[in-house]
């Protein structure tokens, strides 16, 4: 399955061009609706569609496809990092070691910090490369309406997804996922208090994981000083989220303070099919 995004005026518009392209063989994984000043005055509606399309359908109608309904990657947004900025950054960083086949990656931080985003954004960069033996997980109990995100997405994309409430739940969780490729593990948000690192612990110890611990660039370099030396000793690794809120000179404090820490991966848009770069393999 590939995921896109398509932007247009209404949804039964790209609901018409997409039924052109694939038929039945594609699924919404999300509808979103912005609108978009242009010339200050006059704000346009615009309605954004992320889509799992089969992979074996071919496209049959391209030349019906209406000029304003572009696939997402030819349409700037307004406030962009350049690549150039992400690919610098990623040639400078430590990379990962060799990830195992079927030990978790443990997304864990701060609340906010896009830890379920980065699931869904690996999750899509995976499979349009062909990986599509993923299963996720959630250890993320405490937040209504947070499973059901990854749950919705996961049964869209047709996944396997698990929810462990308890450490031993997810040890024979992970146990039972092992023959799986790939397994993501989203947790709840941790705050530096003591407790609720205590709490993420007992899970962590219960299996072997690969932690990375998910920073969002856009805070202040002083609280993400306090977070890694709050977390130091649990992590193997970093996410960087949110790199396209920051200002280019920020990326440099970033770098400093990551260190030689390893590096697994970066977001730098919110859509989940764009701005995505993974360095473990
Ligand atoms: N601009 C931008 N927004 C992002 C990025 N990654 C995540 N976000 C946004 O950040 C917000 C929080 O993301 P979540 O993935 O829900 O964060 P979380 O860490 O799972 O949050 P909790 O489960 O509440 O701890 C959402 O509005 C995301 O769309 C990114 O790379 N760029
Ligand atoms: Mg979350």
């Amino acid at each position: 399955m590939k995921v896109k995004t398509y932007r247009g005026k209404s949804l039964q518009e790209i609901i018409n061009v997409l039924n052109a392209e694939y038929e039945n063989s594609y699924a919404i994984l999300s509808v979103n609706q912005k609108l978009k000043w242009k010339f200050f005055l006059f704000p346009k509606r615009e309605v954004e569609v992320v889509v799992g399309i089969e992979e074996k359908v071919k496209v049959t109608k391209e030349k019906e496809t209406p000029q304003n309904l572009i696939p997402s990657l030819s349409v700037p947004e307004t406030r962009e990092i350049s690549d150039e900025s992400v690919e610098k950054f990623l040639l400078s960083v430590e990379k990962p070691p060799h990830v195992e086949e079927g030990k978790p990656l443990v997304f864990f931080g701060p609340t906010g910090s896009g830890k379920t985003t980065h699931i869904g954004k690996t999750y899509i960069d995976l499979l349009n490369n062909g990986i599509e033996d993923i299963a996720v997980l959630s250890l993320d109990t405490f937040r209504l309406g947070a499973i059901e995100q990854l749950k919705i997405f996961c049964s869209v994309v047709d996944t396997p997804f698990q929810i462990a409430y308890e450490p031993e739940e997810f040890r024979d969780i992970v146990e039972l996922l092992s023959e799986h490729k790939v397994i993501l593990v989203d947790t709840p948000g941790v705050s530096i208090s003591s407790e609720s690192i205590e709490e993420l612990m007992k899970f962590l110890k219960a299996t072997e994981t690969i932690n990375i611990l998910t920073i969002d660039a856009s805070r202040d370099i002083d609280v993400l000083e306090r977070y890694f030396k709050a977390f130091g000793s649990l992590f193997s690794g970093v996410a960087v989220t949110k790199l396209d809120e920051i200002e280019e000179e920020k990326i440099k404090l970033i770098r400093e303070l990551i260190g030689d820490i390893p590096v697994y991966s970066v977001s730098y848009r919110q859509n989940l099919t764009e701005g995505f770069k993974r360095l473990w393999q």
